[in-house]
């Protein structure tokens, strides 16, 4: 009895290992191919029609998906918080369906991000914002009626923050917020939240800008009397 215990706990434990090792790290993309491309870790693809779209619409000609069945999804697992989950899609003589990108926080319960009813005739680039707390997004044909969805190009990034430095604090004028190193090109966001009890905490953005590749400086103009947490995040588009 003790041997047969240990061996269901050992594979268990072998599962949960291989579960853990099954997960993105962020950014993740894949461009393509998709049927018969190699996923990356972290990512499932299930029921992929072929051949692959051509021309794809990410324009690296490696091919879009075919998404043709009730049930066709791609799937990526990932293991911590995302900003942005960017994508192509496009409806070929899609009618009567649904096409949901949805999101999770355990990959049992799923919430919709956005539906298609009506997928873009021609490919569209989307971007949403994943939840903070959620470590699985999916595309999946929800329920087929006539034609089929071309998915391409799909982004899953990172939500970075920045060590800020805050150089001055002051009630009823303006907080300002330094951040020591910024890069050139991208985005930084200044926010704000007056409680971190609740899960997720709700941050407020009050200012941005552009790196420098050096200093920033971030302002909260109305500051409030009350207290304030402030974070810096890097927003690049
Ligand atoms: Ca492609
Ligand atoms: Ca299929």
């Amino acid at each position: 009895m003790r041997t047969a215990k240990g061996g269901a706990i050992g594979m268990l434990l072998a599962l949960a290992a291989q579960a853990v090792f099954a997960q993105a790290t962020l950014p993740t993309v894949h461009t393509g191919p998709w049927q018969y491309g190699v996923p990356p870790a972290g990512w499932t693809f299930s029921g992929l029609g072929g051949p692959d779209y051509l021309p794809d619409y990410d324009g690296i000609n490696d091919g879009a998906a075919k998404l043709d069945g009730t049930g066709d999804f791609i799937e990526i697992a990932f293991n911590e918080p995302a900003s942005q989950l960017s994508f192509w899609i496009r409806g070929l003589t899609f009618a009567g369906g649904i096409f949901t990108v949805e999101e999770s926080t355990n990959g049992v319960a799923w919430t919709a991000l956005q539906t298609y009813a009506d997928p873009p005739t021609n490919a569209a680039f989307q971007v949403l914002t994943p939840s903070p707390a959620a470590r699985f997004v999916r595309f999946i044909y929800t329920s087929r009626g006539t034609g089929n969805v071309g998915i391409d190009g799909i982004t899953l990034l990172k939500e970075d923050f920045v060590q800020p430095v805050i150089s001055g604090a002051t009630y009823g004028g303006t907080n300002s917020i330094s951040v020591l190193e910024t890069v050139l090109g991208r985005t930084y966001v200044l926010e704000y939240t007056r409680g971190l009890d609740a899960v997720p905490a709700l941050w407020t953005p009050v200012d941005s800008d552009a790196g420098t590749g050096g200093g920033l400086v971030l302002q909260d103009l109305s500051p409030t009397n009350a207290a304030r947490f402030y974070r810096v995040r890097d927003a690049t588009p």
